[in-house]
């Protein structure tokens, strides 16, 4: 048995997301999202579920912060719904959205815990996409007044931030393949909604320096690493494709100030162009404090014809699946930290979400033993260990997620959380990885 032990102030945290937890999707003046109206269009989400009630969070985050002050949690990641603060996207604020967002993070300082806000998750005000949402450029400009309004408010206590969630799956999921909202299915849209998604980011990151901020903002993608099906050239080749549409793509601009040549040229074959003015690259290209990323897994990719890649499983059977059919590979988040080590300058990684989905079951003694999910954390942590000895800025790690919640177009259907809830009683019970990730805080590291 040999000992893992993190750095001194290693931030050990958890996260979720707005719509995925606190309900109350009509109170106190909040305004329509983009997912309430995706998620009440019936065939959208698996059997007609909703973010209507979620966690009940917004109620119940008293109990919430309880639970992570028993688990030892040091930081809480957390997004902010925008039609909450402004229920039609920008002019009239609603001062109960915002208070409930005050109350919330005063309540975590009083417990010690550290707050993480995620500026955008995914849930645009409906009003705004009527107007076009992301595609529309104004929209950049409503995110960042939205943004001021929140950092005015709690700039001065919360010392952390992450600008957008996963700019890659709200603009392809959202606007590529229609299983996320908007439900909309048009290639040049996505590439526009990725691009208006990085100014927006850009826009923020500027203003957060002349309110004289004194934390730290960065963005949140997700990554996963790629590797080759075979040592065929055309496979490689495909893998670096791969990773350009969905890293390279979003990682270049911010880091080199321009899209990848060919990815670029992969899109212009594919007749898709989009447009935008040069400067706009230099407000994504200003630097942030750190890199975020959200793994899962990671992908083996092989040639197609058509599409110039496409993901396989090389040995089915080999690797263990999670409930969503993602492949368990350690290994990959090693890889990734690397990577992102050497292509872009060695910047200060977080890692902003990492987590799996299980069947969870209550045993007749009222625990919820999902000893894979523990297994996965521990694995998953070993490499982010081993990549902090070697080298890498790795400064912290936000399980995700905290509880149970509302999976996107999966509903309730898969369960992420080191807290099972139960949707029908709301009823919170703490899983037994959630009391591994208890000890492992409380010890700054675990053995293995
Ligand atoms: O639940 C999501 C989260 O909202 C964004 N990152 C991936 C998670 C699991 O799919």
């Amino acid at each position: 048995m040999s000992k893992i032990v993190f750095p001194k102030d290693f931030i050990w945290g958890s996260a979720t997301a707005a719509y995925q937890i606190e309900g109350a999707y009509n109170e106190d003046g909040k305004g329509e999202s983009i997912w309430d109206r995706f998620s009440h269009t019936p065939g959208n989400v698996f059997e007609g579920h909703t973010g209507d009630v979620a966690c009940d969070h917004y109620h119940r985050y008293e109990e919430d912060i309880q639970l992570m002050k028993e688990l030892g949690i040091k930081s809480y990641r957390y997004s902010i719904s925008w039609p909450r603060i402004f229920p039609d996207g920008k002019g009239k604020l609603n001062e109960k959205g915002l208070d409930f967002y005050k109350r919330l993070t005063n309540l975590l300082l009083e417990s010690g815990i550290t707050p993480a806000i995620t500026l955008y998750h995914w849930d645009l005000p409906q009003k705004l996409q009527d107007i076009g949402g992301w595609t529309n450029r104004d929209v950049t400009d409503y995110f960042t007044e939205f943004s001021e309004t929140i950092i005015r408010s709690l700039g001065d206590v919360v010392p952390m931030w992450f600008t957008i969630n996963e700019p890659f799956i709200a603009a392809f999921l959202g606007h590529l393949f229609g299983i996320h909202a908007p439900g909309i299915k048009d290639m040049r849209t996505t590439l526009q909604v990725g691009h208006n998604l990085l100014l927006s980011h850009g826009k923020v990151l500027k203003l957060y320096r002349e309110l004289n901020q004194k934390g730290q903002m960065g963005i949140s993608l997700n990554l996963s690493y790629k590797y080759p099906a075979s040592d065929d050239p055309a496979d490689i080749a495909a893998t670096n494709l791969s990773f350009g549409t969905v890293g390279r793509w979003f990682l270049d601009p911010l880091y080199k100030g321009q899209y990848p040549e060919d990815v670029l040229r992969y899109y212009e074959n594919m007749k898709v162009s989009f447009s935008y003015p040069e400067e706009d690259m230099k407000l994504i290209s200003q630097p942030m404090d750190f890199l975020a990323f959200n793994y899962y897994s990671s992908e083996f990719v092989k040639h197609d014809d058509e599409m110039g890649f496409t993901h396989i499983d090389p040995e089915p059977g080999k690797f263990e699946e999670t409930e969503m059919n993602w492949l368990v590979y350690p290994q990959g988040l090693y890889d990734l930290i690397m990577y992102l080590d050497r292509e872009y300058g060695k910047p200060n990684i977080i890692i902003s979400e990492n987590g799996a989905a299980y069947k969870d079951e209550i045993n007749s003694n009222g625990r919820i033993e999902d000893v894979k999910r523990t297994k996965y954390l521990i694995d998953h942590l070993s490499h982010a260990h081993r990549a902090i000895q070697d080298g890498a800025n790795l400064k912290g790690y936000y399980l995700w997620s905290l509880m149970d919640n509302f999976e996107w177009s999966f509903g309730y259907s898969k369960r992420f959380g080191i807290i099972y809830v139960d949707h029908e009683t709301q009823k919170r019970i703490i899983k037994d990885s959630g009391y591994w990730y208890k000890e492992t805080i409380a010890n700054n590291g675990f053995d293995i």
